[in-house]
């Protein structure tokens, strides 16, 4: 301890910052770099450690907490093996727009440059992941790099930022003072931008209303519902952003993702406005930019975003509109809605064509689990809060086009790709809201990226349900695969584990699940037992999507 009144360690006054702007649970795989800040932790029970199996793991679940809750996410690991597992929840959070931040343990100042034990040049490693990325370089300053990151992470258009910490940094002394508690700050639309959307409104016939983006709060989705509403604008969601509107609003139409079918890229080609709200209009969303072609659309196009580097980036838009995409919708359902009946029958055919799409198909897969039955049946049957989570692979397509989602903040998907996300997020969504329900629906492969995080669930006691659909593929490359190189199947088969016995391992409950009739009682069953679930469905490998089959 200090002699000097005021003087705190670089570790203690980390932590206080932390505590500062409101952090109360960070992720975590503990290092020798950041004793400091662990030693910290061990007397501030305000703030919850969790402590996750794998890194990759820990900065997935932080950018789940940020997703969820509007406020940066918080990891911790240790130096150049501890950043390169997590850069993988940085790279998300960065596509993702999701506000969180990844402390890292470095090398002590002295030995910088020598390739000291486990040290990586984090400002270039993490230059093009990270919204901002930063080096500590003496203790006097955490606080006003602190605050800068929580500032950076949560303005604008949200993102990751990343801070390096030398271990002696940490270590050090200082009479620092605290700064205030950071303060979000979120552009509103001016009057003059609206009355100028309504405009266009006016003179449109075929308008469409495509939402996406991060940080909307509730109020700003309940907005959304009304504008959409008053105006009988047909709503498109941006790739993974489901939950911005109940999809079971007159007005929802259809979710703009991978394999888009032909009624909705005819919906989206046949549009005379687009209002893109919120969006980048990026790759997915777009088709790889097909249904919308750069650098001018066909349809007029309004573009609201938060951050002005994105305005005309790609599209150029007819009306920039720089704003927050909550203040946005508040804004527009306050203005008075126009006459509408026009586009009725434009607005009800695509809802329609919506409907038509989420049913079950007549024809299902030859054998094992219809994951249409089953993703049905969580979306008729889950309370309307139930948080559903997943990765990446080709099970997804039938929770994206069969699960309809009712409340804001209830869809954990990652726009960036990532195999694994889906099960470490849901290990958060379960902390941060242990009384609602949480899914993670899984592929195979993609609950095996992280499966040893069934331990960290059971260490903090959370519950939640997983779903691991079970193909004995990497389905998605395999279908890519068989386009291109038919009959060639090369790395693409999975050797799986008896996922019953990894699961029960963990102390889960568990069940494989082989038959579709066998689906819903085993769910009852696993949603009774008073802890986290897995229930392993077998399914048929040829039915590779929900309309194609390897095999025909
Ligand atoms: C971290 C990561 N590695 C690799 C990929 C490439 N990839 C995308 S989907 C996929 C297969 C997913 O397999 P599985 O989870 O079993 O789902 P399935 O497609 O069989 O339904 C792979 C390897 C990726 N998106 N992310
Ligand atoms: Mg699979």
């Amino acid at each position: 301890m200090s002699e000097t009144p005021g003087s705190r360690a670089g570790g203690r006054i980390l932590v206080d910052a932390l505590r500062l702007h409101g952090v109360d649970r960070l992720f975590c795989v503990p290092g020798e770099s950041y004793l400091d800040v662990l030693d910290a932790l061990y007397d501030t029970p305000q703030i919850t450690v969790i402590v996750a199996k794998h890194e990759g793991a820990a900065a997935n679940m932080a950018e789940a907490d940020g997703k969820l809750t509007g406020r940066p996410g918080v990891c911790f690991v240790t130096r150049g093996p501890g950043a390169t597992h997590a850069s993988i929840g940085v790279h998300t959070a960065y596509h993702d727009s999701t506000p969180m931040i990844l402390f890292i343990g470095q090398v002590q100042r002295d030995v910088r440059g020598r390739e000291a034990f486990q040290e990586v040049e984090f400002r270039q490693m993490f230059a093009p992941l990270a919204k901002w990325v930063a080096e500590i370089e003496s203790a006097d300053r955490i606080p006003e790099y602190v605050l800068r990151a929580f500032q950076v992470a949560t303005s604008g258009r949200p993102g990751p930022v990343v801070l390096s910490l030398p271990e002696d940094v940490l270590a050090e002394e200082s009479a620092a003072c605290d700064t205030k508690p950071y303060r979000a700050v979120q552009a509103t639309p001016q009057d003059r931008d609206l009355a100028a959307l309504r405009d266009e409104l006016q003179k449109a016939s075929k308008p469409l209303l495509i939402v996406g983006g991060s940080s909307w709060s509730e109020a700003g989705c309940a907005a959304l519902a009304r504008f959409a509403e008053a105006n009988a604008l047909p709503v498109l969601a941006s790739f993974r952003r489901q939950d911005l509107i109940d999809n079971r609003h007159s007005c929802y139409a259809g979710h703009l993702s991978l394999g888009l079918p032909p009624f909705l890229q005819q919906r989206v080609k046949a549009a005379d406005l687009i209002i893109a709200l919120g969006s980048r209009l990026g790759d997915v969303t777009t088709m790889t930019y097909s249904v919308l072609k750069p650098p001018r659309i066909a349809a007029r196009l309004v573009h609201i975003h938060p951050d002005a580097n994105e305005i005309n980036r790609v599209y150029q838009a007819d009306l920039p509109i720089v704003a927050a995409p909550s203040a946005a919708a508040m804004g527009l359902a306050e203005l008075a809605p126009v006459e509408s009946s026009r586009w009725r029958d434009w607005t009800d055919s695509a809802r329609r064509e919506y409907e038509k799409f989420i049913a079950v198909p007549e024809k299902g897969p030859r054998q094992g689990v219809d994951m249409a039955v089953v993703i049905r049946h969580l979306a008729t049957q889950l309370p309307v809060d139930t948080m559903i989570a997943n990765g990446a692979g080709n099970f997804t397509v039938w929770v994206h086009r069969f699960f309809t989602y009712k409340a804001p903040h209830t869809e954990l998907a990652p726009t960036s790709g990532a195999m694994g996300y889906g099960f470490p997020a849901a290990v958060a969504a379960a902390l941060r809201f242990p009384d609602r329900l949480t899914v993670c629906v899984a592929g195979d492969g993609d609950f095996l990226m992280y499966p040893q995080e069934l331990a960290t669930a059971a260490q903090y006691r959370a519950r939640l349900l997983v779903l691991v659909v079970n193909n004995g593929m990497y389905g998605t490359i395999r279908m890519h695969q068989e386009r291109r190189f038919p009959g060639r199947v090369s790395a693409t088969d999975l050797a799986c584990p008896d996922f019953v016995r990894l699961a029960q391992s963990f102390g889960a409950y568990a069940e494989r699940v082989e038959t579709t009739e066998a689906f819903a009682p085993a769910l009852e069953r696993a949603l009774a037992a008073p802890r986290s679930a897995v229930l392993e469905l077998r399914v048929d490998p040829n039915q590779i999507a929900p309309d194609r089959r390897i095999d025909s």
